[in-house]
Order: structure tokens, then sequence, then C-alpha cells
């Protein structure tokens, strides 16, 4: 037998070394098997123990302890029966891979351009189909304790057309809906209205690419396509079903949460971000499945090495349950004849490269590269013929192995599991696919190789049928389909489904705000204090408090949220099992079972995945929950905009708090710190209503009318609303501002000279209107100040809560009026500005492209200021006079502006 010592460092998963005394190693074995009979496993555990912390006092090298043999977790005797009809079951699957693969095929003859895959599908069917038949329970979402929901699946994301299909067989979606496939608008000809600008997002009835709650809102519950937004989102969803249920706010036991994703897919940061936090928390409520097909895009995942070994290793180590589900059932007896354990060990030395070419080749190429290598696993097979071997399936095609596999980590406790599935890239595409290195783009199929699929999976379709590449749906009373919805029914009812059924939340009334709407009767304040003053109060709303989940990915103590640690306590699977540090405290840091603080540590992809589960708790969960996640402001759409993306496509309602936010208002932190930005990117994503106020009752209208928005009116929009930490005082809110506020602007200041120049004195003054955002609105305001005292000039200041809106407010009416030119409308912009005289000058901090969003709808001249460029380190004076955003630099350019008019 080879020596495996030369292999390297690559093959280190599977490699076991060298026996160079097997008859020792034999009696050393024996001695340990007698041992087990007479004393039991646990005995055999302690003294495994016992025996490694030796060998680690004599300095003994230990093996790799967390990876067990390249075979499957569960041995054959504990295997359960298989509950199903397996060849109904069969048959089932071979038809839902048919229109998986005719989807993709039938539109990319049609438009080339539409793309879409079919081998992902095909690795990934069986195991989507076993969950389907005997796993996946459906069941309505609950407000009260005890109502049964349904399990929540996050599906591989280029597996969707597999979805589709099954669900097209089940009679949810119309063969018209597969028709369209990746065609989604409904703008081609004579298919509907085309998709305006300001129209529904979703008009045809094309199904999208992969699932997008946005486009398809009654099917799709979670986005998996951007890869290791799918995993990460599935453990913080498990996580905050543990919440909901340690809170007593929803009964969550026997809920699981699946997520299938691709082994490629484990690359991603993301993917691997939450798993420490998974094991750690016990989510006996989650269950993984990787489909190991060994390869990703460009080629084999882990050619030099193996992929499921690393993986086992890595989850294991984090201290998750791993299921191996490596081979089928043909594989048993070849392990039971393996007395001398040669057949382990050829797989042990193949490395995940070789793999995927015995995927690609024929049973006699497999015969002759790796049962012949060896002749004791000659004479293993000798009794196989060519086709047997081709016949060998991988664990993850077969569904008695696949269901062993599910049992077993549906009744683990205590942890969470991980199903390693090794399948073939591809399965049943023949060569045109299977195992192939560019299999991943395979869209087209001639027409040999869709017959070859066709008997391949003993496919009762025509020629004329393969040429039309027709869908096919059995008859009604067929036994397959009878079977197919008795199974549903069994399991509760179809999924995916998505629902946003889920009780009107009554808000409290603004006023209730007082203490926010009064300011702050001289004391400096920041508006993040303010914001951490509604928060607490808010928590002590009757309706509303409990539903509140305040997130912090530990920064508490940066924005003065430490006051809640004891209020509500920090959440806790284990409550707190030591006395804190400053327990003596009134303000002490507190965990508790039911604290209702998600504090995530230094993890903003964390924090923002339980964001998300607490933002459409609503759908997933019929309970609404509205969680504030604060968050340093850069480290929020720049660090993790792809989350927040996927936030979007989810209809997530909550609010998001960016806080120290701005580029020069938090000073001394830097270029890497001072967010410029983050308005910019919040205006581009549709659902997401941002607002960067000044004034503390500012927040408390916006605050108070987003959760008005959401709770009551239940719209599907977030809100992105960015605070300070720089102190000044809050003034009261001006009467009747609150629309303005609102809607993005209002006038705060009037000029005192301007009136006077109306009661007959300077009737020529130069005037000009000023436009200030942010903590810039009070350089704005000491602008106005400036100009008319040293300038003459008459200034209006106006505040700018948020230019994103004002944008959306032009734009729809910029459509509106395309559509009814005889009943035009104004936007906001422009109706604030009708009567305003002289140029207008705004600023904010963040960079001018923010303020230009709304040049459209600016009469006359328009000039914008911002911190373009990247931050650094001064004093906030220092900074804005750098950026010109400062008092003198506004007066400056808006008095040349405005001479210059005059
Ligand atoms: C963040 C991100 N990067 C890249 C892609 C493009 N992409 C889609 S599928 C895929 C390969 C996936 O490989 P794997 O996870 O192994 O799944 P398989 O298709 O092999 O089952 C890639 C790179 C993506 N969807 N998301």
């Amino acid at each position: 037998m080879t020596d495996l010592t030369d292999l390297g460092s690559s093959a280190f998963w599977r490699v076991n070394p060298r026996d160079a005394d097997p008859l020792e190693t034999r009696e050393w074995l024996e001695a340990f098997d007698a041992m087990i009979e007479a004393e039991g496993r646990e005995r055999a555990t302690y003294l495994l123990r016992r025996l490694l912390d030796h060998a680690r006092k004599r300095r003994v090298q230990l093996p790799p302890v967390l990876n067990t043999p390249y075979r499957n977790s569960v041995g054959l005797a504990d295997q359960p029966q298989f509950p199903g009809n397996l060849e109904l079951e069969q048959r089932l699957s071979s038809i839902v891979r048919w229109n998986a693969l005719a989807m993709v095929v039938r539109a990319n003859r049609a438009y080339p351009e539409l793309g879409g895959h079919i081998a992902s599908y095909a690795s990934a069917a069986d195991l989507f189909e076993v969950g389907f038949n005997h796993f996946f329970r459906a069941g309505p979402a609950g407000e009260k304790i005890g109502a049964a929901g349904g399990d929540l699946v996050y599906f591989q994301p280029h597996s969707a057309t597999g979805v589709y299909s099954r669900a097209f067989l089940e009679g949810r979606l119309s063969e018209a809906q597969l028709a369209h496939y990746r065609r989604e608008t409904g703008s081609a000809a004579g298919e509907g209205p085309p998709a305006s600008a300001n129209g529904p997002a979703h008009q045809g009835q094309g199904l999208s690419s992969y699932p997008h709650p946005w486009l398809m809102p009654d099917f799709w519950q979670f986005p998996t396509g951007s890869m290791g937004l799918g995993p990460i989102q599935a453990i913080y969803q498990a996580r905050f079903m543990k919440y909901l249920a340690g809170r007593g706010m929803l009964d969550t036991a026997g809920r699981k949460v699946w997520a299938f994703v691709g082994d490629g897919e484990m690359d991603e940061p993301e993917s691997l971000a939450g798993l420490s936090l998974a094991a750690r928390d016990g989510l006996d409520n989650l269950i993984l499945v990787v489909n190991c097909n060994l390869q990703r895009l460009d080629g084999p995942v882990r050619g030099n090495g193996s992929v499921i070994q690393e993986l086992e290793g890595l989850y294991a180590g984090a201290g998750w349950n791993v299921v191996k589900l490596l081979w089928g059932s043909d594989w048993d007896s070849l392990f039971a004849r393996d007395d001398d354990g040669v057949l382990l060990q050829r797989l042990h030395e193949t490395v995940d490269g070789e793999f995927q070419t015995y995927a690609a080749t024929d049973g006699r190429f497999n015969r002759e590269h790796f049962f012949n290598k060896y002749p004791e696993l000659q004479a293993l097979v000798a009794h196989m013929s060519d086709d047997d071997i081709d016949r060998l399936r991988r664990g993850g095609h077969d569904p008695v192995k696949i269901y062993a596999a599910y049992h077993t980590a549906m009744h683990h406790r205590g942890q969470p599991t991980v199903i390693l599935a090794q399948t073939k890239k591809g399965y049943g595409m023949g060569h045109w696919g299977q195992g192939k290195m560019s299999t991943h783009q395979q869209k087209k199929l001639d027409l040999e190789a869709l017959r070859a699929f066709r008997d391949r999976f003993s496919l009762p379709l025509s020629d004329e049928d393969i040429e039309q590449v027709r869908f096919f749906k059995p008859a009604a009373e067929a036994p397959e389909m009878k079977y197919l919805h008795a199974r549903r029914q069994a399991l509760g009812g179809y999924l995916p489904a998505r629902s946003a059924v889920a009780p009107k939340l009554e808000v409290p009334a603004l006023s209730q705000f007082a203490r926010m709407l009064e300011g702050s009767s001289g004391r400096e304040q920041s508006t993040t204090m303010v914001f951490v003053q509604m928060l607490a109060q808010l928590l002590k709303d009757a309706v509303l408090g409990k539903r509140i989940v305040p997130i912090v990915a530990d920064e508490a103590r940066t924005f003065g949220m430490q006051t809640l640690f004891r209020l509500v306590g920090i959440y806790s699977a284990f409550g707190q099992l030591y006395e804190p540090e400053d327990h003596d405290e009134l303000l002490y840091y507190k965990e508790a079972k039911d604290g209702q603080i998600l504090e995530e540590g230094i993890n903003e992809a964390g924090a923002v995945s339980s964001w998300i589960a607490a933002a459409t708790s609503y759908s997933a969960h019929g309970t609404p929950m509205l969680p504030f996640y604060a968050f340093y402001s850069m480290f929020g759409f720049q660090r993790i905009g792809d989350l927040i993306w996927a936030a979007a496509d989810s209809r997530s309602r909550g609010f998001l708090i960016g806080a120290t936010a701005g580029r020069t208002t938090l000073a001394g932190e830097g270029l890497q710190h001072q967010d410029g930005v983050s308005h910019l990117i919040a205006s581009t994503i549709e659902n997401c209503v941002a607002y960067d106020p000044c004034f503390g009752y500012e927040v408390a209208v916006i605050l108070q009318d987003g959760m008005r928005r959401m709770l009551r009116e239940q719209e599907d929009v977030f809100y992105y609303v960015t605070v300070m930490n720089e102190n000044y005082v809050q003034p009261p809110l001006p009467a009747g501002a609150e629309e303005g506020i609102r809607r993005g602007m209002y006038l705060l200041r009037r000029s005192p000279l301007a009136a006077g120049a109306k009661a007959g004195g300077a009737k020529n003054m130069p005037r000009v209107q000023l436009l200030g955002a942010g903590t810039i609105l009070r350089e704005a305001l000491a602008a106005a100040e400036i100009l008319e005292q040293e300038y003459d000039i008459a200034a209006d200041v106006w505040s700018v809560t948020s230019f994103t809106e004002l944008r959306r407010d032009g734009l729809e009416c910029e459509h509106w009026n395309g559509e009814h030119p005889a009943d035009p409308r104004a936007s906001w912009v422009e109706q604030c500005l009708a009567g305003a005289r002289g140029p207008v000058v705004a600023a904010s901090d963040y960079v001018r492209a923010v303020p230009d969003l709304i040049r459209a709808w600016v009469p006359g001249t328009y000039l914008t200021l911002g911190t373009d460029g990247f931050g650094r380190s001064d004093t906030r004076a220092a900074l804005r006079r750098f950026f010109g955003v400062d008092a003198q630099g506004i007066a400056r350019v808006a008095a040349r502006a405005a001479t210059r008019r005059g």
C-alpha cells in the first residue's frame, strides 16, 4: 500500500498514516473492543480522555481528533426504517428533475441571455425531495403561545428551479409561470403592461431567478441568492426563535430551521460567521445541509484535499453535531466486507479532484482507476459488473440514507446539526454534465442529451415531448400525485409559502413623546441621547414594550445605551452563570434567559442578521417585533450592505440606527470611521426610508411615523435614521413642522431681514435659501446670521431631514405628471421653494451627491456643499472648515451666489 506521508498537507484531512506494526495495532484494538463489550461506551470515552491527557503530558503529537472516517455517520445498525414509498418518490423526483431542467432549457432556447442552472439542482434534488416528503413541516405562524408554526427552509439559491418545479406539481404554480422563468417584468409584447420606474415591483407572471420575497411575496420567504447570506441568516433565525421562546413571546419548540447551502458557498466569510454562536447557544432547532458535490462554479472546491473532511473538522471544532452522509445503500455491503480497511484507505487517499473525475466517468473507468489500485479492493468488487459500479450512489442521492441522516438530525438535542451530504454535480446529466468541469454553466442540452436524461430517469415522455421540452405533470389521480399531496398534507401543507398575516399594532401618539418634542431647555444633548431616551420610553409602552428588540454589536456604551442592560437585560440562552464585576452598581451588566437586548459582540453581519429575523418576524412567525439595531454608521451600509439589501428583499420592518454618524461630527476617529456615504447608499434601496435629522424633535417625529407606517399600516418599509454624538441645545418642535419633517424639509428660520424688506425696507435686498441637514443644519443657521450681519443678505434656513425622501417624492410627481398632463402635481421641494427668492445652497455632512439628489426640483441656482473625499482626524470645527461645510464656508458660497445674481 502507498506511503501516504508524502501526500503533503493538502491531504491532511483525509490521511490515515501508514501502519508500521499491524499486529500490535490489532492487539490494541481487540483489547479496546473487549473493554467496550465488558464496560460500555462511556467507559471507553473516559479511557480515551485519560489516554489523550497522558499523551499530551508525554508530548506525543495528537492526530486530528475532530475527523471521523470517510463513511456515513449513521451506521447500518442505527439506520431507521425508511417510511415512504421509494418507487413513487423516485418517480416524483424524476419528474421534478425534468421540469426544473426544462425551465432552464426552454428559457435559454428562446432567449440565450436569460441564464440559469441545471447542474446544481441535479445534485440537490434528492436532498430537497426527502425533506419535502418527510420532514419540512408547514403550518400557520402564530401569535399565541402554543400555536403551531411551520419549519423555515432556506433553499440553495441556484436550485430554485427544483422548488418551482415541485410547486408546479403541487398545483401552486402554473405552466405559464414556469414558462416565464426569469422573465418577470411582463413587458414583452402581449404580456401585460410594461413595468414603470414607479410601478409595482412585480407585474409579470414570471418566476424570479433566485429566492426573492420582494419579487414573489407569497412564495419565497428568505433571500439566499448572494452566497453566504443564507447560512448566516438561518443561524440567526434559529437563535431568534429561541429568543422569542425565552422571552415568552412565542412557543417555537419543535420548529426547525433548515438551510441548504453549497460546499463552495462555505468559503464565504458569512457562511462561517455564525458557527460558534450556533453551538454556544445550543441551537438544536437548526439543521444545515451542505450539498457537497465537490464542485463550485469554476472547478473543484478542494481539488487537492477534501472539503467534507475539512468542514467536518471546522464544524466539530466549533461544537456542532456533524452527520456525514457520504455513501448510498449499495456501498453498505462493500464496507461490511472491508475487513482490512482497504476500501476506507482508498477513499482516504482519494482527493476531491479525483472524486470529480470518478463522477464524470463510467463504471469501467471507476473500476480500473479506483478499485483496481489494490488487489484486495479489486476482489471486493469482483462480483459487480461495470454497470453495477456505475450505479453505486453517493449518499446525497439515496433517499434511504438521506432519511437516516435527517432523522438523526431531527432527534439530536443540545447542538445544531450540519449534514455533509456528498453528491455529484449535474447528477444524471451523463457525459453532457455530470461531474464536468464546466457543468455549472450548462444551460442548454441538445436532443440527444435530453433523450438520455429521459431514459436515465425513466420519464414517460415521447420524442415529441422531448423536442418541445414540454413540462410534464401526471394526472391528478396518478398514484404519485396522490402520494405527493398526501405527504404534504401529513406535514401540514405546502411550502415555501410566505405569509404577511400578523396583527396590526397601535403605536403611541406623537404627543406621548412630549419630552423629546419640548426640547432640552437649555441643556446640551445629542440626538443619540434623544434616541436612547425614546427607546427607553418605548420599552415601557404597554403595547410595544415587549416587541422592541434592541440590538447592538458591542457599541452600547459608545451610544450611551448601557442603561438598558439592567432595564431589560441582555438575552442569553444560559442566563447569567457569573456574578458581574459591576453587580453592586444600579445599572449592572445583566444577562438573562428572558433578556430583551441582543448583544452580538463585534459582529455587524451577525447583528444585522438578528435584525432581519426580528424585522421579518411578522411574516415568519406572525408575531410583529420592532427591532432597533444601533451601529457605527460607517459599519452599516458600507460594511454589510449586502445583508441590508437582503433585508430589503425580505420586506423587513424595523429601524436601523446609524449612530456616531457624519464625516465631521465623529471628529477624532478618522478615515475609517467617518461616514460620508451611508445616505447615498441608502437612497439606492427602494423600501429604505432614510433620514438625517438634526434635532431631537425631528428624531421623535420620524420614529413615531416609522412605527405607524410599519406596525399599524403594515407597509413593507424599513427606516435608516442617523443620530450623532455632538451635544447641543435641543430646541422645541416648531408649530406645524411635522409634515415637513416627515416629507423631508421644512422652513426652520425665515430671515428677519426679509420680513423687514417686505414691509417696504430694503426692497431689492439679496436673499438666499440655505438647506442644512444633520448637524450641518446648525452651521447653516450660523451662516444665516453671518450673511445677515456681515453681508446684508437675507437668509432663510430650511431643515432637510431627508434628501432621499425628497427625491423619491420628486420622482413620483414626475411620473404622475407624465401620466396626467392635465392634472400636474408639484413636488414637495417645488412646493417649499415656490415663493422663496434667491439662490439655494445645500450642505450636509455627507458627500455632495446626497444634496444633489434633489437638483431636478430646485428652482434657479442650486449649489451643494459636502464632505467628499476621505475623512481624517481633527476637531469638528477644523474638519468642517476643511470640507467647507462650516458656517463661514456656507456663508461665503451663499454670498457669492447671491451677489452674482444680485
Ligand atoms: C456573493 C456571491 N458571489 C458569487 C455568486 C455567483 N455564484 C452563484 S452559484 C456559484 C457557485 C456555487 O457553488 P457551490 O456553493 O458549491 O454550489 P453548487 O452549485 O456547486 O451546488 C457562484 C460563484 C453569488 N451568487 N453570490
